[in-house]
């Protein structure tokens, strides 16, 4: 059986990552095997609940209100809105409803209130609750808590090394100070990254090094390929290949190998054959429906006859594997 470990050396990592890719694939393909449900992948779905507007400079995000983009910006949604999304995604398959709101962080007031609502009612239709509301304090984690969330998304992104050529204003520590008050607050995590941001081979093994070594993995682990958009410093970038995708998920799989390895933003652009060689490589979940936060995603019955094809089930929420009860 794999072993739960959070001692991994970079070095040890870089090996794996750079392994021949059809060993690579089947040493990963064997920990998924032993430590998940293979023939289940979860389904979950997005809501931006706050577009655009966002202070923050990330030169991939369409969101920052510094660069033209086509977004259509609104503020925080009404809670029914909200509700009734929640439930057309429950009712297409999804177990997990992600909110996100383009912050820079989380600050105490009306919206905020609205939003501890909106959790407290999607959590209430048996979903799995989470929200990417940008960096948190420790009681704003609890709050969220008390109000039902489930999990927190807060990536990041790439290795320490590549950060400021992404993000100058933040640091690093933030975001991680941001997964400690999450865990703190009994809160699950999930944090992943971003890839085809211009980044290094080694800042690939850096960012999953950080991830790999934290206290507790996080229990969810998204890998996002770049989707350029027009308008964002990162407009101009080459799409990432699938081999490097799988490389990515292939590695998070065997060094975190009771977490959840979200196949995240790009699924649009991939073909069901490479969707399949990532199920293959680790990746047991997906986001449905036609729009991610704000770019486009493959739609609902283009997912259902993938899963049909692939023999895949959808995974039920709230589950963990047996042999992580005890363990993570
Ligand atoms: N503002 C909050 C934050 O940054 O944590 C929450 C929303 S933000 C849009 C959530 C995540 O979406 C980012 O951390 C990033 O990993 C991902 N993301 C944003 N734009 C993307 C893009 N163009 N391609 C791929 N992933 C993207
Ligand atoms: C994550 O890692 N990927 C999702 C979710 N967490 C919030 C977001 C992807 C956003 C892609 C760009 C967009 O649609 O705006
Ligand atoms: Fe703002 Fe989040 Fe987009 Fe960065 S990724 S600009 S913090 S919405």
């Amino acid at each position: 059986m794999a072993e739960i470990r959070n001692d991994w050396t970079r070095d040890e990592i870089a090996e794996i990552y750079n392994g021949p890719i059809m060993e690579l694939m089947y040493k990963a393909s064997v920990v998924h095997h032993e430590m998940q449900a293979t023939g289940e992948v979860q389904v979950c779905t997005l809501l931006s609940v706050k577009t655009g507007g966002c202070p923050e400079d990330c030169a991939y995000c369409p969101q920052a209100a510094r660069y033209q983009t086509e977004v259509q910006v609104h503020k925080l949604l009404e809670y029914d809105e909200v509700i009734t999304k929640a439930l057309i995604a429950k009712e297409n398959g999804s177990t997990r409803f992600c909110m996100g709101a383009a912050w820079r962080n989380i600050r105490d007031n009306r919206d905020f209130d609205n939003v501890l609502e909106m959790v407290k009612g999607v959590s209430g239709l048996g979903l799995e609750v989470c929200c990417t509301l940008g960096m948190l304090t420790e009681d704003q984690a609890r709050k969220l808590k008390e109000a039902g969330l489930y999990a927190y998304n807060h990536n990041l992104d790439t290795s320490e090394e590549h950060y400021h050529d992404i993000i100058t204003t933040r640091e690093y520590k933030d975001r991680l100070d941001t997964l400690t008050h999450v865990r703190n607050a009994g809160v699950s995590v999930c944090s992943g990254g971003i890839i085809g941001l211009g980044e290094s081979e080694e800042d690939r093994v850096g960012l999953l090094h950080t991830l790999a070594t934290l206290p507790q993995h996080p229990e969810s682990v998204p890998v996002n390929a770049l989707v350029p958009v027009k308008g964002t410093p990162l407009e101009e970038m080459k799409r990432v290949s699938v081999w490097e995708m799988i490389r990515m998920i292939a590695t998070a799989r065997i060094i975190m190998p009771g977490s959840m390895i979200r196949l995240s933003a790009g699924r649009d652009e991939m073909s069901v054959e490479e969707q399949a060689l990532c199920f293959m490589a680790g990746a047991n979940s997906i986001f449905a429906g036609e729009k991610l936060l704000t770019t486009p995603n493959p739609e609902f019955h283009e997912d259902k006859a993938m899963f049909e094809l692939l023999g895949l089930t959808p995974r039920p929420s709230y589950k963990q594997h047996p042999s992580l009860a005890e363990s993570n």
